[in-house]
């Protein structure tokens, strides 16, 4: 099983959205490890989206995640990285699927509701980010072989 890393930005916070959010992706079938709220202290933040340094967005990319408190989540599942990047939708929200995340509740690409890896290798990066591993959570779930044969 495959572990990424998720969050709900400060303007899902902000708007309401986390019962919402965190509710698709529990329906779904993919099995919260690790959740947290936090507020992200700026050198996390530089660190988390080092890969976006230089680029001109960078600079409001991290006064907006650093703005309010997000809410951090670990999801496992088989191939829990490319699930929820299809369920989250594209960076864009006027681009984005119908029915994703950020297309049903977004309306700008620096307001898009939601962060989640964009690979296993950045997953595995992510989580060690924001999460202790004693944050995170081995269980097994009842229902398990009701979502997978
Ligand atoms: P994603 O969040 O879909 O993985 P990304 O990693 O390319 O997208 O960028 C990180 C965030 O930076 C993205 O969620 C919103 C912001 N961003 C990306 N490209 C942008 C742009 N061209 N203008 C403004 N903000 C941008
Ligand atoms: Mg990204």
């Amino acid at each position: 099983m495959e572990r990424t890393y998720l969050m709900v930005k400060p303007d899902g916070v902000q708007r309401g959205l986390v019962g919402e959010i965190i509710s698709r992706f529990e329906k779904k079938g993919l099995k919260i490890v690790g959740l947290k709220m936090l507020r992200i202290p700026r050198e996390m933040a530089e660190t988390h989206y080092g890969e976006h340094k230089g680029k001109p967005f960078f600079g409001p990319l991290v006064d907006y995640i650093t703005s309010s408190p997000v809410v951090a989540m670990v999801l496992e599942g088989k191939d829990a990285v490319s699930v929820a990047r299809e369920m989250m939708g594209a960076t864009n929200p006027l681009k984005a699927a119908p029915g994703t995340i950020r297309a049903t509740y977004g309306m700008d690409i620096g307001r898009n509701i939601i962060h989640g890896s964009d690979s296993p290798e950045s997953a595995r990066r992510e989580i060690g980010i924001f999460f202790r591993p004693e944050e995170l959570t081995d269980y097994s779930r009842a229902v398990e072989g009701w979502i997978y044969e």
